[in-house]
């Protein structure tokens, strides 16, 4: 079984329902087992300033898909929820990240894991550190270092 924690967020068509039907569908395939995730949170957006506020989260799940499957199963599922995506960095309704699978690293054309951008985003590792604060990270310091070392002021807990 591999170990996986994907972030999800949304800014459109009333976002937690988003988010709770991402997490409603997965539970419900076969492939996946033991799903947990985070709470909820609300934040400004980075990047552009002229969208909605997103509300993301963390899951973690055992899956015997491979890195491609899982990635082909998450973007079934995010087009399932009529995924908008104007313009990069843009709004969207529904956004399902792959952040870690294992401790494995990926460069492959369609998939970089771990996630290049997860450790400068506090949307990102709030809700991890909600799942596992001791978890070391890439560069061995631990989820909650991290947490410490960025600005969260604007996330709030749903
Ligand atoms: N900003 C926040 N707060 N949450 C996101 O999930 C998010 N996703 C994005 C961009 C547009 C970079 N900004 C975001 O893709």
């Amino acid at each position: 079984m591999n170990k996986v924690y994907i972030g999800l967020g949304s800014n459109l068509n009333n976002p937690v329902e988003q988010l709770e039907g991402a997490l409603n569908a997965l539970s419900n395939l076969p492939e996946i087992k033991e799903l947990t995730f985070s709470n909820f949170y609300s934040s400004k957006p980075v990047g552009p300033q002229d969208q909605p506020n997103f509300v993301n989260a963390v899951a973690l799940f055992s899956t015997t898909l491979t890195p491609i499957a899982l990635l082909d199963t998450l973007q079934s599922i995010e087009q399932a929820h009529n995924r908008i995506r104007e313009r990069h960095w843009g709004p969207r309704t529904l956004d399902l990240d792959i952040l870690l699978f294992n401790d494995e690293t990926l460069s492959l054309p369609r998939l970089t894991v771990p996630h290049p951008h997860m450790l400068e985003r506090g949307f990102v590792i709030q809700p991890l550190a909600d799942i596992t604060p001791g978890m070391l990270l890439s560069n061995d310091k631990t989820v909650e270092e991290h947490l410490h070392c960025l600005n969260t002021t604007d996330l709030v807990c749903l």
